[in-house]
This record gives C-alpha cells, sequence and structure tokens, in this order.
C-alpha cells in the first residue's frame, strides 16, 4: 500500500486536531514520514502546522463575506465547497508522496461525515487506503446512554463513508481510573452496558435494537489514548497495521 488516508472524526471537541497533533510527532518520533491535512475552514489557531490546509483557498471569514451568512452557514457552505478543491488537494498529496496522510476534519463531525462533499474527497483519494479514528469524546462517553449515543453517531459514520473504523476514547487522561474502566467494559460488553442503561434510567431502548447493533458488530473494544501525554498512540498505529498490512478482511471490520 503507498498511502494511507487516516481521517479524524468526532463530534465538536472531541479532540480531532490535538490527535492529529500527537500522532503526526509520534510518527515523526519514530521516523515514519507523515504529513497533516486541515479541512476545516474555521480554524482558529491551530496547535500544528498543517502541510496542506483548507484555508489556503478559503477561510470561514471570506465565506461568511462573500455569500452574507452567519458562521454556522459558512461552516455548511464550507463543507460543500471541499469537494470544488478536491482534485487540487490530492494534486499536493500526491506531491508530498508521504506514506501517513492524517486528516483533520472539521468541527461538527455533521459537516464531515453526512455532507456529500467528503464522499467526493475520500473517492477521490481512495476509500481502499482509508481508515477513520472515530474519537469518543470522555465527557459523553461517562453516562451509559451518552455511551450509547457516540456509538450511534459512531455507526452512522461507518454506514456513511464505508470505510474500516479505529475507536478511540480521546483525551482519557481526563478520566478516572473507574471512569476509564467502566467505558471499556461498555464497548467490550453489551450486555454490562445493558445492565448499566437500566440501573440509569427504566427507560431503555427495546432489546431487539439492542440485539441489532450486537448483531451488526458495532460493538468494539474502544481504545484509550491522550494527546496531551501521548497514550494510546502506538495502539492506533497497531490498528493501522492490522487493517491494511495484517491481511485482515475490510469488510468483517467495516461490518
Ligand atoms: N486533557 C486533554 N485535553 C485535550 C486532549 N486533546 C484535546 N484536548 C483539549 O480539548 C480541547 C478540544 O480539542 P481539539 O483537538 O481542538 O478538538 P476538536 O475535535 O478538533 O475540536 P473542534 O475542531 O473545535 O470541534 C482543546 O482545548 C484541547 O486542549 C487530551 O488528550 N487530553
Ligand atoms: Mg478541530
Amino acid at each position: 500500500m503507498h498511502q494511507v488516508f487516516i481521517y479524524m472524526v468526532g463530534t465538536a471537541g472531541s479532540g480531532k486536531t490535538y490527535l492529529t497533533k500527537a500522532f503526526s510527532e509520534w510518527l515523526d518520533f519514530k521516523k515514519l514520514d507523515n504529513i497533516t491535512v486541515n479541512l476545516d475552514p474555521g480554524a482558529d489557531n491551530l496547535p500544528y502546522n498543517p502541510d496542506i490546509d483548507v484555508r489556503d483557498w478559503f477561510t470561514l471569514a471570506d465565506i461568511m463575506e462573500k455569500y452574507g451568512v452567519g458562521p454556522n452557514g459558512a461552516q455548511i457552505i464550507g463543507a460543500d465547497l471541499i469537494s470544488t478543491i478536491a482534485k487540487d488537494i490530492k494534486d499536493e498529496i500526491e506531491y508530498e508522496d508521504s506514506p501517513y496522510v492524517i486528516i483533520d476534519t472539521p468541527g461538527q463531525m455533521e459537516l464531515f461525515t453526512l455532507r456529500s462533499s467528503s464522499d467526493i474527497l475520500l473517492r477521490m483519494l481512495g476509500k481502499e487506503n482509508s481508515v477513520m479514528v472515530y474519537l469518543f469524546d470522555p465527557v459523553i462517553s461517562k453516562t451509559p446512554s451518552g455511551f450509547l449515543s457516540l456509538l450511534f453517531m459512531c455507526s452512522s459514520a461507518i454506514f456513511r463513508l464505508n470505510i474500516p473504523q479505529i475507536p478511540v476514547l480521546a483525551k482519557s487522561d481526563l478520566l478516572e481510573e473507574h471512569e476509564l474502566e467502566n467505558i471499556i467494559k461498555w464497548s467490550r460488553d453489551p450486555d454490562a452496558l445493558y445492565d448499566d442503561l437500566l440501573k440509569e434510567s427504566e427507560k431503555v431502548l427495546s432489546g431487539e435494537l439492542f440485539h441489532m447493533l450486537r448483531e451488526l458488530g458495532l460493538f468494539r473494544p474502544l481504545i484509550p489514548v491522550s494527546a496531551i501525554t501521548g497514550y494510546g498512540m502506538d495502539d492506533i498505529y497497531d490498528g493501522i497495521q492490522e487493517l491494511f498490512y495484517g491481511g485482515d478482511d475490510l469488510e468483517r471490520i467495516i461490518y
């Protein structure tokens, strides 16, 4: 495999940008050539210096002025405009010719997962070489219902983009030991999650729906990571290696 595209995807503030920086630095440390791509036209004070930056073509401020819209409308237009520069981005990536391409996606997750523009970019760069690192927000993941909601969002990203996924528990340094253990347990054991959901509230998803989630293989062990301590970067790397070089069946990992 010549190049691997690693998309950082997660809800707003889940840690995509800092994980992009941390993973790139970890690869640097391992002397593995990599580049970073910023797809967020509204990014302010990025903690890393992207090799390729959507803001070189347009920024949120440009769009607000040109189209006379507010920041939310501008984010949507910005996401849609990505398709118009997909070929330029591809050319720049090819020019850089680096084996690992880390892609930091815009703040609001749906801007990336639901707008068709992302699919155009993904197809252009090559879905067969792509993986999504899906970040679970640690604060939302603390409660059973919060965790389940993120699991649904993560599943929707899989169905929409149709590329394999490495699910990670972001900012794990912020969690107490027992909180971390609980979340990892839920990701491995649907029955434990179901029991804890019952304790949280009497009204729980129907058993059938829960069973379906399990049957679809949507419960997968979360990898705890921290962009601050560097914890888990090797596990993300191992996950990528296993996907692309381990001879694993991609279909099995996607679904
Ligand atoms: N403690 C801790 N804080 C983190 C970590 N990663 C990110 N943060 C903090 O969380 C905040 C959000 O992180 P970002 O990486 O900007 O998150 P994002 O998903 O890119 O956010 P948007 O693009 O704005 O939606 C920042 O203030 C970071 O300092 C981490 O691993 N540990
Ligand atoms: Mg960001």
